[in-house]
């Protein structure tokens, strides 16, 4: 009997468990571009095509291996409009009885394939490094879910960076040597530019026509769209930018997106990359002598510590996780966010680049729009739809645990031991944004006070109940209370009075 195997589009790579399971001698591929997949959030067109053109790309090079592909473009007439809707036409196409699948990222495709009136077979997902059953006995009576304990297992599980047993170099993290302020000068050259071919043209055209509305700039459109590109642009980055990767991973430069960062999440996400092949690749120029310890260490403990860990979240807390509000936030998602004028340069900065290129660095993500979002309370669901939307690299197992709890505390501490909030301080120490702002970081209180130093005050004060017995946040709160009662007003009356103005949909 003919089987369909089910791909999606970040399900990019030769070997994902249901091609592994499935014959290619009888076996059905079913690719389809949908519309629930490209509208349940307003993507960035970027991120559009960068999928569709990468899902074509690869059902071209399946049926150049041998296999049967049936591929649905999204303006064919007879396209059903979603993943279970291709399913069930191509069943019958077919006359296919049941599915292979390879486990979606994101429960609400989980629990529709599970729905088909047709049976399903849902193959764990081998592209990690953790299964979920590691990441489960990992957890399993841990009082606390640290990161960098777990980090430790898949260093031992995949020897990286390990000799006899220990960790190269004799320590396991050396973000002590990292994370310096902004450099005088940038010498890093960005990510790998590729002009889109006349296959990548044409779903540009197609993303135009149905998405151009969407937040968020097309073209140029310079994205690699399969593994050879992707794999190119991966030994450009191990070269130019690694070097400087742990030096200047938290620095924020104006009208700088990339620095020296890998920009490769949403190739590893999407499949076209494989995690280990990318942690080797950044030993390998370790061992060559090209890049630096700190560097590549803290580069392997992005991908097979966090990323592996995020994964690990997202299934153990389940399907509710989204919805998740610790701290009862419910301020609607401000205008500026969709670029939208605004004074504060460190927002429009950003909020312009991931405009521009669906891309923002991770403290960028965190310390501003997240910081903002936390301190001024906006709805930690909307944060996570519009993450979700604005970002080419996201999917909702690795943008969830990052803004619902790394970024919002919303899970109440799962993830983060504190809220990760900061006055404009932290953004001054680390960018040049503040120069250039309408708003003077230095000033506490006043027309000009930075509006991160009053919001950092609110924020603290109407979630005392909470936060004053952690004892990271104990200092802060002595602080706070022996400032002058009078100068301690004025804080929350300027930062009611903003957080007004934000209500009102003034730009501010
Ligand atoms: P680099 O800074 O060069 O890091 C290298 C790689 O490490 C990344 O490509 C990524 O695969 C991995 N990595 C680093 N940090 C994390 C992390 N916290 N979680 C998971 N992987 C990590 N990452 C996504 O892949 N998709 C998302 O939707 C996403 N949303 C985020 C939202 C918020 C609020 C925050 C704070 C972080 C988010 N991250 C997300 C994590 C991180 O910001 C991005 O992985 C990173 O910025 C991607 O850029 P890069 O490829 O240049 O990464
Ligand atoms: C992100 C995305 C988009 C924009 N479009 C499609 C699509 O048309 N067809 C498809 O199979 N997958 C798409 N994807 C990726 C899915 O949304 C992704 O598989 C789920 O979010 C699970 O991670
Ligand atoms: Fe951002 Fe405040 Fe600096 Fe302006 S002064 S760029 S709002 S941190």
């Amino acid at each position: 009997m003919v089987r369909l195997v089910l791909v999606l589009g970040d399900q990019l790579t030769p070997d994902i468990a249901a091609l592994a399971e499935a014959d290619r001698a009888s076996d059905v591929v079913v690719m389809a571009e949908v519309a629930s997949e490209a509208g349940y959030v307003p993507h960035h067109p970027k991120k559009i095509a960068f999928v569709f053109a990468a899902m074509r790309k690869f059902a071209a090079g399946l049926e150049q291996d041998g296999w049967r592909v049936a591929y649905t473009r999204l303006d064919d007439p007879d396209n059903a409009g979603s993943i279970p809707g291709e399913i069930l036409r191509r069943a019958e196409e077919f006359g296919a009885g049941e599915v292979l699948a390879t486990e979606p990222g994101e429960w609400r495709l989980i629990s529709a394939l599970e729905d088909m009136p047709l049976p399903v077979h849902l193959f764990e997902d081998r592209r990690f490094i953790a299964t979920h059953a590691e990441f489960e006995a990992w957890a399993e009576g841990r009082k606390a879910l640290r990161m960098e304990y777990f980090y430790r297992e898949m260093r031992r599980k995949t020897g990286l960076l390990m000799e006899d047993g220990a960790p190269s170099g004799g320590k396991w993290n050396y973000d002590a040597e990292n994370r310096k302020p902004a450099p005088d000068e940038v010498t890093a050259s960005g990510p790998m530019e590729f002009t889109p071919d006349a296959e990548v043209d044409a779903v540009l055209d197609l993303v135009e026509a149905r998405f151009g509305d969407n937040f968020g700039t097309l073209r140029p459109f310079w994205f690699a769209t399969d593994r050879g590109q992707a794999r190119r642009h991966l030994a450009h980055w191990v070269k130019t930018g690694l070097p400087g990767f742990g030096d200047f991973q938290d620095a924020m430069v104006r009208d700088e997106p990339f620095l020296w960062h890998a920009v490769l999440g949403l190739y590893l996400n999407a499949g076209l990359l494989d995690p280990l092949e990318v942690c080797r690749a950044a030993q390998d120029a370790w061992e060559a002598g090209e890049a630096p310890l700190n560097a590549v260490e803290g580069f392997i403990r992005q991908i097979i510590g966090w990323r592996e860990y995020v994964r690990g979240i997202y299934f153990l807390e389940g399907p509710d996780y989204t919805r998740r509000n610790a701290l009862g936030h419910d301020r609607p998602l401000p205008a500026m966010f969709w670029g939208a004028e605004t004074g504060m340069e460190c927002i429009r900065q950003t909020v312009a680049q991931t405009e521009a290129h669906a891309y923002a660095h991770h403290i960028q993500r965190l310390m501003v729009t997240g910081n903002f979002g936390l301190l001024a309370g906006i709805d930690p669901h909307a944060l996570h739809e519009w993450y979700l939307a604005v970002y080419a690299d996201a999917y909702e197992w690795v943008e969830a645990p990052n803004v619902i709890g790394m970024s919002q505390f919303a899970d109440a501490g799962v993830i983060a031991s504190k809220p990760y909030v900061s006055s404009g301080n932290y953004i001054a120490k680390m960018s040049d944004y503040c120069g250039d702002c309408r708003y003077k970081v230095r000033d506490k209180t006043g027309p000009d006070a930075c509006p991160f130093n009053l919001l950092y005050w609110h924020f603290l004060d109407r979630h005392r109940d909470r936060f004053e017995g952690n004892p990271r946040l104990g200092n802060i709160y002595r602080t706070w209370d022996r400032m002058d009662e009078a100068k301690r007003e004025t804080v929350l009356s300027e930062a009611r009075a903003f957080l007004d103005r934000l209500d009102e949909g003034a730009a501010v």
